[in-house]
């Protein structure tokens, strides 16, 4: 059956018609020694690199959102989550140049004739087109989210999500595909290990091609330096939106550590939020369920005793900044109100809509002396902008999980975490 196919789709092919035979089909079009299995394979390896440690994270990511029952993730590390993320981003960000370099490498390959030779080789291009256009679509909605900008709305969690699974999927159908490739381009130069299952033939070509570029490594050191300037341009723009020493040179970076009131971005306004009356209003009362209700005013906030902590704000969208919060440890209220310090709770805001207004604090984050209904930033009652009069800020979150305008904690899940 499936030498039959081949037969087919190979050796019974007719040769390329004339007309067909000119600009990119002409043989000997593509000259250039960097188009070498060599090149692809070694270009590809520091992708797949990348590639696979953005999925884990963006995984990872994924599972602090939406915990299935056998997950757990830790209050401590504090900056476990700004690592992962801002990794995320940043391996993310670092790929849209690898993969440039690396379709660079590989394009004459759209031109050869026959399309395919074998079942094999036709399944093996159709994952390329599969894992080239999941990777562009992950890399351009990663972007475009990072930048802020929401054209398709909450479609792009489970899009985003779903197509890292096809795309890391059709990088390891690639990877299997080009296995004999891959393990001569990554071989040793003119070790016997670069020619292993080749006709003796092409096992010659390759051997004259390693020679020549022996001669004239000069493409080669341009092809890296052009690559690695890519790649450190886009990252030395970008990664001071986590890393603040390196703020002063991200200019592309769309929020950057210490920006914003108080000295930290802002993601939601409380204008955007349709709070700005009902934060203010001497009539905000904060509601804690439980067995003993609590009814609090700001002023009974402040009355009970408060605890500080430096702690980050970590964004999905790769920016982070810590800041020195204080307020009432959640557990502690949660004692007031009769209920166990380890009671998995929904936090929810004033805000009456949007994606953000609830989120769930599970166990080893409620129960941690960190978490906290925070009344203040650096030393002054929070900003607006920062979740006025009090905000959830606990360790080792999302920022999508740390609700502003906090007016109500109730047992059980709901929201963002549940
Ligand atoms: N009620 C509410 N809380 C919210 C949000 C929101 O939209 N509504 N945005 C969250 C997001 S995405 C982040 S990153 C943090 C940012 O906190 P900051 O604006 O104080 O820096 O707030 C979180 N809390
Ligand atoms: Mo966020």
């Amino acid at each position: 059956m499936t030498s039959a196919l081949d037969r087919v789709l190979g050796a019974r092919l007719p040769g390329p018609p004339d007309a067909l035979r000119r600009g990119p089909f002409r043989s000997g079009a593509f000259a250039s020694p960097l188009h070498s299995e060599r090149r692809a394979a070694r270009t590809g390896a520091f992708l797949g690199i990348a590639f696979t440690v953005c999925f884990l994270t963006g995984l990872t990511s994924h599972l602090v959102q939406n915990p299935p029952g056998w997950f757990m993730w830790p209050a401590s590390p504090v900056w476990l989550y700004r690592v992962t993320q801002g990794t995320h981003v940043a391996t993310g960000l670092a790929s849209i140049p690898l993969l440039l370099a690396k379709l660079w490498t590989v394009y004459p390959k759209l031109f050869e004739w026959p399309p395919a030779q074998s079942l094999a080789r036709a399944v093996s291009r159709l994952s390329i087109l599969v894992l080239v256009g999941a990777a562009t679509m992950q890399l351009l909605t990663g972007l475009i989210n990072i930048s802020e900008w929401y054209p398709f709305g909450f479609f792009f969690t489970v899009a985003h999500y779903w197509t890292g699974w096809i795309a890391i999927g059709a990088v390891a159908v690639h990877v299997g595909a080009k296995a004999p490739e891959i393990r001569r381009g990554l071989a040793r130069r003119g070790s016997a290990a670069a020619t292993v299952g080749l006709a003796p033939e092409q096992a010659a070509e390759v051997r004259h091609v390693d020679a020549a570029a022996e001669d004239n490594p000069v493409p080669r050191r341009a092809f890296v330096a052009a690559a690695g300037l890519g790649i450190a341009a886009v990252t030395l723009s970008t990664v001071g939106q986590s890393l603040s020493p390196l703020a002063p040179i991200s200019l592309l970076a769309p929020r950057l550590p210490h920006v914003g009131p108080q000295d930290l971005p802002v993601r939601q306004a409380a204008e955007g939020a349709g709070v700005t009356g009902t934060a203010v209003d001497p009539a905000y009362r904060l509601i804690v369920e439980g067995p003993t209700p609590l009814e609090l005013t700001l002023a009974d906030l402040q009355a009970l005793p408060q605890r500080t902590v430096r702690l980050p704000i970590t964004c999905v969208e790769g920016w982070s900044a810590s800041g020195t919060w204080t307020g009432v440890v959640l557990a502690d209220l949660l004692e007031q109100a009769g209920l166990p310090r380890d009671m998995p709770v929904t936090v929810e805001s004033l805000q009456t809509g949007g994606l953000y207004r609830i989120s769930t604090v599970n166990r080893p984050h409620v129960s941690s002396s960190r978490t906290l209904l925070a009344l203040q930033l650096e030393g002054k009652p929070l900003d607006l902008d920062h979740g006025y009069p009090v905000r959830l800020v606990a360790p080792n979150r999302p920022g999508v999980m740390q609700t502003k305008w906090v007016t109500r904690v109730a047992p059980g899940r709901g929201g963002i975490g549940a």
